[in-house]
């Protein structure tokens, strides 16, 4: 069973989230996310609209999700991948080569996937903040 892992806030929950998942799941057989926790977002410099437990309730109902676990910290990822028997990690490619995930090579393999264009968490506040809306 090849086994994926991906890591994200995953707030205010959007097309984009939902194509890296879908995307994601499609390399593999079992998807586990690891939804970053508030505490993790103030390190992260992000407040999330949600708390984490709904962010996480909503991730554990995309049908491609098979496991959520919680993001605490940004040096758990070589511990998550050795506990989880990871074969593939995927992010989005704002993330690519950065060495939070490029130090994950010898581990194991690193996808970086396209970002959808557009949409993001932070657009949506803005957006709402300024009445526009999608598509606008
Ligand atoms: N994403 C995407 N397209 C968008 C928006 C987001 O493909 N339009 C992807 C991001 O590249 C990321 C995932 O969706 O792979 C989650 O995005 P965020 O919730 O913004 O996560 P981020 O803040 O990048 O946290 O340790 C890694 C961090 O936890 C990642």
């Amino acid at each position: 069973m090849k086994k994926i892992l991906t890591y994200g806030t995953f707030d205010l929950f959007h097309m984009g989230h939902l194509n890296i998942l879908k995307r994601a799941k499609q390399l593999g057989d079992y998807l586990v996310v690891a939804v970053s926790t508030d505490e993790f977002n103030e390190i992260k410099n992000k407040t999330s609209y949600y708390p984490y437990e709904e962010r996480k309730a909503i991730v554990e109902s995309i049908k491609y999700v098979d496991e959520v676990i919680p993001e605490k910290s940004w040096n758990q990822k070589l511990n998550d991948i050795k506990k989880h028997n990871i074969d593939i990690v995927v992010m989005g490619d704002d993330w690519k080569n950065n060495e939070k995930f490029e130090c994950l090579k010898p581990l194991c393999e690193v996808v970086y996937l396209s970002r959808t264009p557009v949409i993001s968490s932070t657009k949506i506040k803005k957006d709402n903040l300024e009445g526009d809306f999608y598509g606008k």
